[in-house]
């Protein structure tokens, strides 16, 4: 049946210029969230939706089925800090985890925080933790309504008391504790303006500084230890070396590369931090590459880096000389596989973690050669979670993928053979790995690059060209989509199809070519790979065309609105949750001006072109036969990562050049959530709900049958 979408008013005098080119903007309106106009805009979408999606039959089945499956004790990785142990525990549907103490491994756990107190909706979450060096204080953020802004408080460990102080306006900010355990450095936008509802403004972030703050203190006495007044958009990040001697600071301008200064806090801080520090480069002074503190043997710096090593390497600078001409490989770059990150452990070790053909492994190495002393035995997956510590012998990682929920494993590195130890084997109700598949196929994209992908299926899938089939991407950013296990595809598989996962160009899978692959001029290949993994799906009789659902989240949601434009015949359904889907004008908002280095900018006269062509927001128009796919866009009022007018701008065009065209048929609708923002820290409770709506939708508007 065809929806009938709420009448939009249009401001045709909004156009914008950009070198001679004309574009309009008629809904230029909703980018304010304030507006009556645009609270009415969204009232009356979601009317539409909700009517839509909940007048689906299975969805009390639905609700029920996914909310048994998610009800599983879900547990971080335990770390130790000090004498004691952390970790992090979810019960199955608490809306938030809690972080859980204990005096020993086998020890009787006691909860050290648990956010679920402290708001009724679980929608304060918990977007940062760091422990004092001697594992006395717990520094944490605090979000409130999955808005990037935190809040950040001091917790006594003995006690649970927390100090009287709340530090305010951090938002991108890392911790790092001096290591006499009595402050910490972390970076806050001092000229933010907090009096409008946080989460809700969308002006573009500048100024940051970095701050040293002395816990029990107000922040009014925070001293101002780096700031870059010249570079305005650069953002800081602190570090303290191992040793607790050394100050890392990197700034940043964008998502990709950053540069690396260092002060020796023996030095310029003999007498306590009272001003700002004079730091010194360790690195050539321009953006052309990453560099991450690993370790130190003294004034010998281990970095992380792919400075003039595309999939990574490891780097000995002597802070003593600190001249590239004499920076020394503590481990060069392997020719494909990634080196992912590395880690001191016990004293004088070293593990790193590669990523080979999407999967991990992992090895434990000398620190001072970087020689091999044990490779660790992983299966086909990923180690999503890590600790181990310079300081002690214990090592601990957890191991997922699609098939594996996450077994968390336990070595002793003082033991001779360095056997691991199953120390939390997760159950999941009503899923057995072995009643399931996960291949990893090789497919080509139309340049003839080969693209893997991940599809799970279930053991007696048989591949006869009418399964459903959910293929899930992101390609930008250098994120790779390494095996991991996620409840909700788990609940498409066993009820409804299989489950792909592509890994598309302008992800990190293979280094940082892979990554330019697909990103600012080549961005195009990052949608054709994606549309050439469904032809592939489709050809090799996975799926078919009208079950074929594309599924992708931010950067992601970009994705799938670009290729529904780009290819509405290659898909049944699109779900796009908080899209970047104006391309031209992402870099005004938040953090957006960071995300040129992905996209490329609209004020730039040579990368104007290829945004507009490719911007699912100036790409809709009626397909020359058939309609638009049924399409499903998601985002939500406190979103301060992607401002919620890209999708509300993008429903909005596409209701009114496709809603009342002859052949549309598939619903085009959009679900805007209140108090939740981009995700992270989303309560269990919504996001149950949400996946409950998504799964009503493909249900309804590709009509899948539900199996037990
Ligand atoms: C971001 O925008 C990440 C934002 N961001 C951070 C942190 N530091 C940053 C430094 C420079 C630029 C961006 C930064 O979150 C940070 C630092 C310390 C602790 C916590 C955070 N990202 C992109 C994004 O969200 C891709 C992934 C990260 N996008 C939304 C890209 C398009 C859509």
């Amino acid at each position: 049946m065809k929806l009938v979408y709420p009448p939009t008013q249009k401001d045709k005098t909004v156009v914008e210029d950009y070198n001679g080119t004309k574009v309009a903007d008629p809904y230029r309106f909703l980018e304010n969230p304030d507006s009556d106009e645009t609270k009415a805009f969204v009232d009356a979408q979601n009317k539409v939706s909700q009517a839509y999606l909940g007048s689906c039959d299975l969805r009390e089945t639905i609700k029920k089925e996914l909310t048994d499956l998610w009800n599983f004790p879900k547990y971080g990785c335990p770390h130790k800090k000090g004498n004691k142990y952390f970790f992090t525990k979810n019960s199955g549907l608490q809306n938030q985890s809690v972080i859980y103490v204990q005096d020993s491994l086998k020890g009787e756990p006691r909860v050290l925080l648990d956010p679920n107190t402290l708001s009724e909706d679980g929608t304060i979450s918990l977007k940062s933790t760091k422990w004092s060096d001697d594992g006395s204080i717990l520094a944490y953020g605090l979000s409130q309504s999955g808005s990037d802004w935190t809040s950040m408080k001091f917790k006594k460990i003995e006690s649970g008391e927390d100090f009287p102080e709340t530090l305010e306006k951090i938002k991108f900010s890392s911790i790092a504790w001096t290591h006499d355990n009595k402050g910490v450095f972390y970076s806050c936008y001092p000229h933010h303006d907090p009096s409008g509802v946080t989460g809700k403004d969308t002006g573009s972030l500048e100024n940051m500084k970095l701050y040293y703050h002395l816990v029990g203190t107000s922040q009014d006495q925070d001293v101002l230890c780096c700031e870059f007044p010249d570079n305005p958009k650069w953002m800081l990040s602190a570090s303290i070396s191992d040793c607790g001697k050394y100050l890392f600071v990197t700034t940043s301008q964008d998502c990709k590369y950053n540069l690396l200064y260092y002060c020796d806090l023996e030095e310029q801080a003999k007498d306590g931090i009272t001003k700002k520090f004079n730091l010194t480069p360790m690195v050539p002074e321009v953006y052309e590459a990453d560099y991450e503190y690993v370790a130190n043997i003294g004034p010998k710096v281990i970095i992380h880096t792919n400075k003039n090593a595309k999939n990574y390497r490891l780097v000995c600078i002597d802070l003593n000389n600190p001249n590239e001409a004499a920076w020394e490989d503590l481990i060069a770059e392997h020719e494909k596989d990634v080196l992912e990150w590395a880690t001191g452990v016990a004293l004088d070790k070293l593990v790193t973690c590669y990523m080979k053909d999407v999967r991990n492994t992992m090895q434990l190495r000398k620190l001072a050669t970087g020689e091999i002393i044990h490779n660790f035995e992983l299966d086909i997956g990923s180690v999503t979670g890590f600790s181990g510590d310079i300081k002690h012998t214990e090592l601990i990682y957890k191991f997922s993928s699609q098939i594996h929920p996450g077994t968390i494993y336990h070595v002793d590195l003082a033991s001779p053979n360095l056997n691991k130890e199953v120390l939390i084997e997760p159950q999941v109700n009503n899923f057995k790995t072995e009643d399931y598949k996960l291949e990893q196929v090789f497919y080509p994209s139309k340049d003839g690059t080969m693209v893997p992908m991940f599809i799970m299926m279930r053991k007696d899938f048989v591949p006869d060209g009418t399964s459903p089939c959910l293929l899930y991407g992101y390609g930008g950013f250098s994120i790779s989509l390494t095996p991991y296990f996620s409840t909700t595809n788990t609940f498409f598989v066993q009820h409804f199809g299989i489950m792909a996962i592509a890994n598309i160009r302008g992800g990190g899978e293979y280094g940082e070519s892979w990554q330019n692959g697909g990103r600012q001029e080549n961005l195009q290949n990052c949608l054709t790979d994606f549309q050439c993994a469904g032809e592939y799906l489709i050809k090799e009789k996975y799926t078919t065309n009208s079950k074929l659902t594309i599924y992708g989240g931010s950067h992601g949601g970009m994705l799938v609105g670009a290729c529904t434009n780009q290819r509405p015949d290659l898909f049944g359904a699109s779900v796009a949750a908080v899209g970047v889907m104006d391309l031209l004008r992402f870099h005004k908002f938040t953090i957006g001006y960071a995300w040129t280095s992905n996209y490329g900018c609209s004020d730039v006269k040579e990368q104007f072109q290829n945004l507009l062509n490719i911007s699912p927001l100036h790409n809709i128009r009626p397909p020359t036969t058939g309609g638009y796919p049924a399409v499903l866009l998601l985002t939500a009022d406190h979103d301060d990562r992607v401002v919620p007018s890209h999708s509300l701008k993008y429903i909005a065009t596409l209701q009114e050049k496709m809603g009342n065209n002859e052949n549309q048929e598939n619903p085009l609708i959009i679900r805007v959530d209140t108090d939740a923002g981009h995700g992270a820290g989303k309560p269990t409770a919504k996001s149950i709900e949400e996946y409950t709506d998504i799964f009503c939708f493909l249900a309804k508007a590709l009509n899948l049958k539900y199996r037990k």
